[in-house]
Formats: C-alpha cells, structure tokens, sequence
C-alpha cells in the first residue's frame, strides 16, 4: 500500500492511513475536532547537505478533519543524525525518534491545509532522510481514509478530497509573512540594468537594501527559515547576499554540497519575496582566474537551477586583489558566457581590483573599467567599503564613479577591514546616504553571530534560534537594521 515518490529535491510519502488521529477510545482529543474523522496527512521533507551539517524543510498537510494542535513524529534512519536549532515548532529527540509540537500560532491545522517547519541538524556518517512519518500518531500516508460507522458521527461529506479546499489555505503566520503592499519581489519582478541603475521588470530605477551572509561554511546555522523570516518581515530587507567562499573550508572541498546550500538557500530568500545574490566568494588567492574551472562548473550548475527565478543575481567574484583589471575582465568575459546560456536574463556583478575597490585600493581607480569595460550586457560592478577604513577619498571616486558605471556594493562593513574594530558610524552614515541619493543598491557584513563587530547578532544568538530580540543585536546590527527598515522607494 505504500506510495512513495521521490521529488527532485525531497520525497513526498503516502502510505494507508488509519483512523485515529483525532479519536481515540471514542474521546475527542481536541475542542475543534470533528468527530467524523477522515484522518490523513502528507509530509514532504527536503533536506540540504553539507558535510557534518544539514538543513531540513518539512511541509505537513492535514488531509483530516480540522485540528487544534497537532506533534509530527519521525525517526532518524541512522544514529548519527541530531536535530539541532528548529523553527515554526518545538523539536525533542530521543535516540533516533523526533518529535515536533506545534507552536501558538500554527497549531491550527483545517483541512487541506499545510504549515511548514524545519530545524537544522547535524550528522555524523550517514544523512538518508527520515522514511516515515505520524500526524498526532497516525501514519502519513498521502491519502484519506474513510472511517468506520462506529467511530464517526454524523458529517456531511464522510470522504473528503485530498487536495485543498478554498478555505483551508493555511492562516498567515510568522513564518508566511504576507507583507502590506507586496514583497520585494512580487513589486519589482525580474531586475535588469538600465543605464547606471538597477531597474524593476517595469523599469523603474530601485535600490536593493539588505544583508550578506558570513561564510556559508562557517555560519549555516544563521540562515534558515527563522532568521530569514525575521530579515524579510522585521528587517523588511529586499536582497540576502550568499556569501560562499571557494576557499577555506568552502566550495572547493565539495561542490555538489555547497551547490545545494546556496540553492537551498535562494529558495529560502524567493519564498520570503526577497533577492538572492549568489556570491562566489574569492578572496585568497587573489586572482579569480585561479578558480575559473571551478566558476564555470559552480555557475553552470546554479544558472541552470535557478533560470526561471526572478530573485537570483550573480555575483562572480568577491573581491579580486593582487591582480590586473584586465585578468578580472578576462575572467569575467569567460564566465558570464556560461550564465547567460543557461540563465540569459539573469543581472552579472563583476568584482573590481583592489578587493572590489574599484582599483582605488590598488592606487587606481575607475576610469581603468571605463576605458576598458566588460565586454557584455546586463551587468553592474561591485565596490566594497569597510566605514572605519574607506573614507573621504573613496567616496570621492564613488560618487564620480556612479555617474559612468552601473554599482552595486555587494559588501560593506560599519567597522574597520579586518571585519573587527570599533564601529565607524559617522562614516558609515556618509555612505550610506551617498547610496541613497544615487540609488545603490548595498548588502552588509553580516547576518550572523559571528564573535566580530561586522557581526549583526551577538555571539549565541542564532543557536538560540531568536532573532527578532533587539538585545541580540550588536552596534552594528542596530545601526543597519534601523537603515534597512525605513520604507523602500520602490
Ligand atoms: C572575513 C570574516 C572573518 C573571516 C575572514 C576569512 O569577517 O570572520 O575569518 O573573512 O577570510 C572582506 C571579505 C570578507 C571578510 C571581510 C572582513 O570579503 O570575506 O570576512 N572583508 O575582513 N573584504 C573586506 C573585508
């Protein structure tokens, strides 16, 4: 009796289910239960992995009558496997068995409708995903079943349809937040590049305002449904800046895992109506040319994946240094090639000499790319500032540089350089009024909680889980939240 299908990214289970789910001993278990109970559930769990790490989505459907509180129960194939941080319920693991109650707000459950929840989690040698799963103890099958006349009590339709009624969308929660007005996304559609500027599908000039992630090989467990709910509905920021370093730890000891990680978490951005920006994050060696097979693997795969998206912008590399602009733009004329064949309208950031300084940093500046710009459409060039350190005379070149080429500061920190130091925030407030008025679109460093003041939560906070709490902002956080909160121009 057992249906089981494998989804591109996940399964979905179904196998006979059994009446019992809201009745049991002929008592009802919950005040809003329908006695004439046609019990069923569908699970779909989705996992994203990373050596020694995880992330799992769970999606749970009530294919039963009405409920008002519901624990989702499953069991770890192997031993090894851990729940760590969750969100949208409460996770208990015993041995390999899970359990996850509902919280306040999701408890409710009508029929045919679905909440989602997940937890990130660790592994130590096998990650298969769970198999089978219960609904308030009663095996998820897919399917309804009828129940029996001695347990059911009068009811207008004993059979009920699988598939969803009009009524029973699930109500909007915290973690499906349905913002005033629509989301980034929904308002300005696919982007491209209109002169200097960022542009909406319907070509108005816009400015995208959000944070960068810390390396996503280091700090995944700040990017999850949790902390992306609280930077799309409290930090109502339009752009999350996936930050995956090639080196250190990062895609190249396992492309086909970090591949998914970034995808995992530009589906965690789309369905929150925010931008993903697809960072390959070079940085040591300096010359991006020493990753172009890797970048022409990693971008064809990402490209193909992500093509019919609106959300996904690519930036190419982070910060080039040591090297010429002409061995960036040689580099960027082989890569974006590979994009564009797989995601033609998909906008390209091209990163800059000096560590994306526009070559200021490099005691030039940017008149080298206008001389001699990337031969392609549709693309913006990255600059990078750290307030402390970058001052009068970048903004100079900024300001000019701004009247000639299309930027984007994919990365900017309110302190010194090295990530660390104090806040700079009279500079930091310079800057980021000088993007304002020529709508530059910016992402800060970083959304994590990270022990370095670039850090936006303080240390402790995202396996805490919480992150609406402004006592667990740093400085920094507080300063950018407060920047990226006020209401978009779009
Ligand atoms: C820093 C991190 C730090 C990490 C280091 C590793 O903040 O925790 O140990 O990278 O390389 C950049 C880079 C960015 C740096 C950041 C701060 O793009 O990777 O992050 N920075 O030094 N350019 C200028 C500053």
């Amino acid at each position: 009796m057992s249906l089981l299908q494998r989804l591109p990214r996940g399964r979905t289970l179904g196998v006979a289910g059994a009446v019992g789910a809201l009745v049991a001993g002929g008592l009802i278990l919950a005040p809003t239960v329908n006695a004439s109970a046609a019990a069923g559930c569908r699970v779909t769990y989705t996992t994203n992995q990373w050596p020694g790490g995880f992330t799992a989505n769970i999606a749970i459907t009530n294919l039963g009558d009405p409920v008002s509180a519901w624990t989702l129960g499953f069991a770890f194939p192997d031993a090894g496997q851990k729940v760590g941080q969750g969100w949208s319920a409460t996770f208990t693991q015993s041995g390999t068995n899970v359990t996850a109650k509902n919280m306040d707000y999701n408890g409710a459950l009508a029929t045919g409708a679905s909440t989602s929840i997940g937890f990130n989690g660790t592994w130590t040698t096998a990650n298969p995903n769970p198999a089978a799963f219960t609904l308030n103890g009663v095996a998820c099958t897919g399917s309804v079943s009828t129940p029996s006349p001695t347990t059911a009590s009068p009811s207008p339709s004993p059979s009920r349809s699988a598939s969803p009624s009009p009524s029973a969308s699930p109500s909007p929660s915290p973690s499906t937040p349905p913002p005033p007005g629509g989301t980034p996304l929904s308002t300005n559609g696919q982007l491209h590049v209109c002169g200097v500027n960022l542009c909406s599908q319907s070509n108005r000039a816009i400015q995208l305002r959000g944070m960068s992630t810390h390396g996503i090989q280091w700090f995944a467990s700040c990017v999850n449904g949790a902390s992306l709910d609280a930077l799309a509905g409290d930090w109502k920021a339009d752009v999350l800046r996936i930050a995956m370093y090639v080196q250190e730890q990062g895609y190249e000891t396992n492309p086909a895992a970090f591949t998914a990680q970034v995808n995992s978490y530009v589906d965690l951005a789309e369905a929150r109506g925010m931008y993903a920006i697809i960072d390959f994050h070079i940085l040591t060696p300096g010359d991006p040319n020493y990753n172009l097979d890797r970048a022409r693997t990693f971008f064809a795969a990402v490209a193909a994946r992500n093509a019919a998206k609106r959300n996904v912008i690519y930036e190419i590399a982070n910060e080039p240094n040591g090297v010429s602009w002409q061995s960036i733009k040689s580099y960027a004329e082989q890569v974006i090639p590979v994009i564009r064949a797989a995601d033609p309208d998909g906008i390209v950031i091209v990163g800059t000499r000096g560590w994306s300084s526009l070559g200021v940093s490099d005691g030039s500046s940017e008149t080298e790319i206008a001389n001699n710009p990337v031969n392609a459409t549709n693309i913006m060039y990255a600059f990078h500032f750290y307030a402390a350190s970058h001052k009068d005379n970048y903004r100079t070149v900024v300001a000019r540089a701004a009247r000639t080429l299309p930027l984007f500061v994919t990365e900017f920190g309110t302190v010194s350089a090295t990530g660390g130091g104090a806040t700079d925030l009279a500079s930091t407030t310079a800057w980021l009024d000088l993007l304002d008025q020529n709508k530059i679109s910016y992402a800060n460093w970083t959304y994590s909680d990270a022990n370095e003041s670039s850090a936006a939560f303080k240390p402790g906070t995202c396996s805490a889980g919480s992150y609406t709490n402004p006592a667990q902002l740093t400085e920094s956080g507080t300063y950018v939240r407060n920047r990226i909160r006020t209401a978009d121009s779009f």
